[in-house]
């Protein structure tokens, strides 16, 4: 059953920079650190003169309206210097490295990536999306316990399970897959986790394409939810009714990630 990466929409990137400076807040409050912050620490790296070069791919559904521009806006918002080429593809591939990119950014359907053509470093979205948002979510100031809920074990869900039991936590995991639940089962050792479960967590991690996901019993007040999964997993309702400090972006925080992992 071939799993079909959720593509965003030009409406999931409105007021990109808003939806970033909002996230960045919310990072702060929840580790004490900004998202370059949190980057720095986890990949030990820092910024030199890398010019980011940012290339439109027409293949399969073709642009998203805004994606690339909002990569032009991430990449703006984290400090690096960057552009969008006039042509897409191969083109603007070529365009790309004439006008002097040390990093490309590019997707297609199936594969977002970043490749640094000075040191040969090359990162994707998926697992880089999975690893910072639960990063993040492992450095909840007000934890107070090691145990962390995981939804969602797909491209991005396992590399953030797997993150998070590199850093010792008790992690209670599931998906609507039981194929995927027992594969993460039995390649990291996590707890399978039935969602009927009455058991209040302080730290979750959602990585799904689906809607409400968490049931209102595994919530606590101010539990962080560190979540890159479009639709939001929890309704407004319960986001209020728990005080849940909530960590969601849809592009520039996984790009951040990718970015710092291949500096
Ligand atoms: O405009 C373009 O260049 C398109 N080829 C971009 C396609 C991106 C498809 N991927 C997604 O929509 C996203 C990933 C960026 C992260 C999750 N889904
Ligand atoms: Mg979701």
């Amino acid at each position: 059953m071939e799993i079909k990466m959720a593509l965003l929409t030009p409406h999931d990137l409105m007021n990109i920079n808003k939806q970033l400076q909002e996230a960045d807040s919310a990072v702060r409050r929840v580790t004490g650190l900004d998202i370059k912050g949190v980057c720095k620490a986890l990949y030990g790296t820092s910024q030199g003169s890398e010019k980011v070069g940012i290339v439109p791919v027409t293949s399969g559904n073709g642009i998203i309206g805004n994606f690339s521009a909002s990569l032009h806006a991430i990449t703006q918002y984290f400090g690096f210097d960057s552009f969008v080429t006039d042509m897409p593809d191969v083109s603007g591939y070529y365009e790309a490295v004439r006008n002097g990119a040390g990093i490309i950014l590019m997707a297609d359907d199936h594969t977002f990536l970043a490749h640094n053509l000075k040191n040969g470093k090359i990162a994707n979205n998926q697992p880089c999306t999975g690893i910072i948002y639960a990063e993040i979510a492992s450095r909840h100031l007000k934890a107070n316990s090691k145990d962390v809920l995981v939804v969602g074990l797909g491209k991005v869900g396992f590399p953030g399970a797997a993150h998070f039991v590199h850093k010792g936590f008790r992690v209670y995991g599931y998906d609507a897959d039981r194929t995927l639940l027992k594969r993460t089962v039995s390649n990291l050792g996590i707890i399978p986790f039935d969602l009927e479960n009455s058991k209040k967590f302080s730290i979750i991690f959602e990585a799904t394409p689906c809607a409400d996901t968490l049931p209102e019993a595994v919530l606590s007040e101010n539990c962080v939810l560190s979540t890159p999964g479009i639709p939001c997993a929890i309704s407004e309702e319960f986001r209020k009714k728990y005080d849940v400090q909530l960590v969601m972006e849809p592009l520039g925080i996984g790009t951040a990630s990718m970015l710092y992992s291949v500096l």
